[in-house]
């Protein structure tokens, strides 16, 4: 018996296997969670790129539904929830692991983020969390748990990391308001800060490379974390194991964010 036999879930963002919600998934699979998935639309129906990568993965996990959505719509969003309630009952968890920023604005400085870019970047990277748990209110069984991702840099100014810096501390902050008017109906919302990995999403950062290198010489750890890390503690996040932890930001990073000054051994 594992930690979610019999709980249900759905999860929102896998683009490929790097993605930080498949190594979620892997876990909650481990589990025994049943879960539905969303996929970005596929621009040309005749060649559904997206929809097969995610499929590839998820069908071998006895996925219960494998559905398109883009946060931006909100009719997307209400047939999702929709189609959830009908593939899977009342749900145990949401995983929000989404973000996104259009090139030029995430690559300049902040001040020069257009306003066009700006309101993307905040609409899917913040909104959808909040549009996300708004649907989810109605749908979650008491002890309901939903997950976001977060980054340092919302807490901190990483150079490169620019206006998604600014769109995380909105989505921290965020999740706490999310968590106090949740918490009365005895569901939880939290953030998992992950350090550095490999992604779709984190090859659009700049300085990326940088940041890879530098948790290896300045962490506590003096290393790297791994996806599986990130997806058991997104998983421990998600499960009755946190049954009392909301409004919270777990950081799975190797304890960089700690530290204010390089490791005397540091060799940078
Ligand atoms: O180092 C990293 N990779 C870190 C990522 C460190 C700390 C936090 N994070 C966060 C990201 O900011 C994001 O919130 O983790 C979350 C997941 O990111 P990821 O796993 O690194 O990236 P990826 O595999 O690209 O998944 C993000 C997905 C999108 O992928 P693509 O690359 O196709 O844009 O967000 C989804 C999409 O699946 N997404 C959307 N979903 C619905 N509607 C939309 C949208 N409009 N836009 C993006």
């Amino acid at each position: 018996m594992g930690l979610f036999t019999g709980k249900k879930g759905l999860v929102f963002g896998i683009a490929n296997d790097h993605s930080i919600a498949w190594a979620i998934t892997e876990k909650l699979h481990q589990e025994g969670a049943e879960m539905g998935f969303t996929h970005l639309p596929d621009k040309d129906p005749a060649r559904p790129r997206m929809e097969h990568r995610v499929r590839k993965l998820v069908e071998p996990l006895g996925a219960k539904l494998i559905t398109p959505c883009d946060v931006q719509k909100e009719e997307d969003i209400d047939r999702v929830f929709q189609q959830a309630k009908e593939a899977l009952g009342g749900l145990d968890f949401v995983l929000h692991s989404i973000a996104y920023a259009p090139i030029d604005d995430l690559k300049g400085h902040v001040y020069d983020c257009s306003r066009g870019g700006f309101l993307q970047s905040m609409d899917i990277s913040v909104y959808s969390l909040l549009a996300i748990t708004r649907r989810a209110r109605a749908v979650l069984n008491p002890g309901g748990s939903i997950l976001t991702l977060t980054y340092l840099g919302g807490e901190k100014v990483i150079p490169g990391y620019n206006i998604m810096g600014v769109c995380k501390a909105a989505l921290e902050s965020l999740l706490t308001y999310l968590a106090h008017e949740l918490g009365p109906v005895n569901m939880r919302v939290n953030g998992l800060s992950a350090g550095p990995l490999k992604t779709l999403s984190s090859s659009a950062v700049g300085d990326f490379d940088v940041m890879l290198k530098l948790y290896p010489a300045m962490a506590p750890m003096r290393r790297n974390v791994t996806a599986e890390e990130v997806g058991k503690t997104g998983m421990y996040l998600l499960s009755d194991l946190a049954s009392g932890v909301t409004g919270e930001v777990v950081h799975v990073d190797a304890g960089f964010h700690v530290m204010g000054a390089p490791p005397a051994d540091a060799k940078l």
